[in-house]
C-alpha cells in the first residue's frame, strides 16, 4: 500500500479524531497532517467535496470519515464481522454525525444569538441524541455499543462526548452528559482507559 496521509484540522477532536485513534490502535502508519482553519480556507476548493477530512492513499484522494473508520476499523479488528453487529455499529456512527450537524449549525454565531442557539441545541437535539445513545448503550449491555467489545462506534461516541464535556462549546453545560446520559459518562471513561486509547494520547503528549 502507498503512503497514507490524513488531512484534518489541528484539533484533538472532530471528524478525523476517531480515524486517527483507530489507525494508531491498528498500528497503521500514516502521516497525521494537521491544518489550521486558515489553511483549510485556502485549500478547500481543491478537496473532492470542499471539505475535510481527506485521505490520500492507493494513488487517490478520498473522503468520508465513516468510510475511513470502517476501512481502517476492519484492519484494526475494531469493526464487527457479524453483519447485525456491524449495522448496530453503523447506526451509532451515523447518529453521532447527525448530532454533530446540529452542533455545527451554531458555529459562527456570536453573543446573544449564539447563546440562544446553544440553549435550543442543548434542550432539543443534543438531549434527544444523548438520551437515545444512552438507551442504545443500555440495550447493548451497558458497556460497548456493539459486539460486546470496543469497536469504531465506541470511539466515535467517545470523541463526541469528550468534546461535549470539555467546555469547548460555550453555553453547553459540561455536566450535561452526566445529568441526562449517565451511561455515556461511564462509557467515555471506559474508552479513555482502553490501552490503545491511552497509548494514542500518550504519544500525542496529553495526560
Ligand atoms: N460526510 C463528511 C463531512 C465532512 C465535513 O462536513 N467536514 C467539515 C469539517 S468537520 C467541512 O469540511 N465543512 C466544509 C466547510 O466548513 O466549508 C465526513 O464525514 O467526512
Amino acid at each position: 500500500m502507498s503512503k497514507i496521509k490524513l488531512t484534518y484540522f489541528d484539533i484533538d477532536g472532530g471528524r478525523a479524531e476517531p480515524t486517527r485513534i483507530i489507525m494508531s490502535i491498528g498500528g497503521i502508519e500514516f502521516e497525521d497532517h494537521r491544518i489550521s482553519f486558515e489553511e483549510f480556507r485556502r485549500m478547500r476548493g481543491s478537496t473532492p467535496f470542499n471539505a475535510v477530512p481527506v485521505i490520500e492513499m492507493n494513488d487517490g484522494v478520498y473522503t468520508q470519515s465513516n468510510a475511513m473508520n470502517r476501512y481502517f476499523g476492519k484492519q484494526a479488528g475494531l469493526y464487527p464481522e457479524n453483519s447485525w453487529q456491524a449495522f448496530l455499529c453503523d447506526e451509532i456512527m451515523d447518529a453521532v454525525d447527525d448530532a454533530m450537524h446540529f452542533v455545527a449549525r451554531t458555529f459562527g454565531l456570536e453573543g446573544a444569538e449564539l447563546e440562544a442557539a446553544r440553549r435550543k441545541l442543548v434542550d432539543g437535539a443534543l438531549t434527544t441524541y444523548l438520551k437515545t445513545l444512552n438507551t442504545r448503550l443500555e440495550a447493548a449491555g451497558g458497556k460497548y455499543f456493539a459486539d460486546a467489545r470496543l469497536t469504531v462506534a465506541d470511539l466515535k461516541v467517545f470523541v463526541m462526548v469528550r468534546g461535549l464535556r470539555s467546555g469547548v462549546l460555550d453555553h453547553v453545560p459540561t455536566d450535561l452528559v452526566d445529568r441526562i446520559a449517565p451511561l455515556l459518562s461511564e462509557h467515555v471513561e471506559r474508552v479513555a482507559a482502553e490501552p490503545g486509547v491511552v497509548a494514542y494520547y500518550k504519544k500525542r503528549g496529553e495526560p
